[in-house]
């Protein structure tokens, strides 16, 4: 067994036993950093510990739970490729936290020398970063947070989901007013993403704001996980009481839930062009039904991060410090730019 995996076995049987509460006996829990000469010398900086030219990278991604999912793993894949120098190691989820867990974990003895998280949810996450700081290895937070979890990463890239809410908030008040609704006469149902998940907990949070500075009324909330699924059985069940005449806007913190909500709609013979419905993220479908005037505005969310974040990546392994955070320009497309925006529009 050569040095750097005896180095990772060692770091991964002392992190285990310090999320199991368990004392390693002997000597410190926390090996050496490993650099061989042949990683400073590498084009992919001194992240590359093997020296190969090659920098490993584990990815852990959320699913495919939206349109914006898979555009954003197509980001990532399209990027980490071997002719950029990279490997990637891709770790899909599929919706379960714990899963996104192990898979981090998995990393560690797959021999990842970065490791991106794009968590579901900012739980629990301590005990894997701390796994990982003991092999030494750097990790990126790309697209959601790990919120107050700073010390653990090298630098976060993505939304600032808390801007984009305020912002959907702001051009809804002024939506309102240019249609002549009254704030107090405003009733909202409320569609929520992923519960705990940097962007439900961002957009939920510039919502709620908005709702107290305006006094606008919420006559419903659920979740629908950023699924149009869930989304749809969301709204059905919420449509079983609340009547076409008790709400006048949707703010639904996705597109794929807005798919969703609408055929909900439909299928109690409401039309949707007679509501204000808000969405958020930007995929191509989306965008043209705020030009066919179904959707209101969507708030912008970017999922094409590969790039940006892989070339952070190569800055940082060759000794650059990112400031951080660093987050995507976004605006909130509407009938007023949609036709500009449907041409870069991503996805489907
Ligand atoms: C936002 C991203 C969210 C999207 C959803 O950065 O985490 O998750 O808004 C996706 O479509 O499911």
């Amino acid at each position: 067994m050569n040095i750097k995996t005896l180095t990772r076995s060692l770091a991964l049987a002392a992190g285990i036993a310090l999320a199991l509460g368990l004392t390693a006996c002997g000597g410190g829990t926390t090996p050496p950093a490993t650099t061989d000469s042949a990683a400073s010398t590498s084009p992919m900086g001194a992240w590359d510990t093997n020296g190969d030219g090659i920098l490993t990278v584990g990815f852990a991604q959320t699913g495919s739970e939206s349109g914006w999912r898979v555009a954003n793993t197509e980001s990532y894949k399209s990027y980490f490729t071997a002719a950029n120098g990279f490997k990637l190691l891709f770790g899909d989820a599929n919706g379960d936290d714990q899963t996104q867990k192990d898979q981090v974990r998995g990393f560690i003895t797959q021999g990842a020398e970065v490791i991106v998280i794009q968590p579901l949810t900012g739980d629990g996450w301590e005990p894997v970063l701390q796994e990982v700081q003991a092999a030494n290895i750097p990790v990126v937070n790309s697209d959601r947070r790990l919120t107050g979890l700073d010390q653990y990463y090298k630098f976060f890239f993505g939304s600032d989901m808390r801007a984009e809410g305020d912002r959907a908030v702001e051009w809804l008040h002024n939506h309102f007013a240019a249609i002549g609704l009254a704030d107090a006469d405003v009733k909202i149902i409320h569609l929520q993403g992923q519960m705990g998940s940097d962007a439900q907990v961002g957009r939920s949070a510039g919502f709620d704001a908005g709702v107290q500075k305006y006094g606008w009324t919420v006559v419903a909330t659920q979740s629908g996980e950023f699924a149009k699924d869930k989304g749809n059985q969301a709204m059905t069940s919420i449509l079983a009481t609340v009547g076409a005449n008790d709400f006048n806007v949707v703010y639904s913190e996705n597109d794929d839930m807005t798919y969703g909500a609408i055929d909900a709609m439909t299928a109690k013979g409401m039309d949707p062009k007679n509501y204000t419905i808000m969405s958020f993220d930007g995929n191509k479908t989306a965008v043209q039904m705020v030009i066919d005037g179904t959707i209101s505005a969507i708030t912008q969310c970017n999922p094409i991060l590969g790039q940006q974040v892989g070339e952070l990546i190569v800055r940082a392994s060759k000794g650059e410090t990112i400031p951080s955070p660093q987050f995507s320009q976004e605006v909130v497309i509407d009938p007023t730019n949609a036709t500009d925006q449907l041409a870069v529009a991503f996805g489907s």
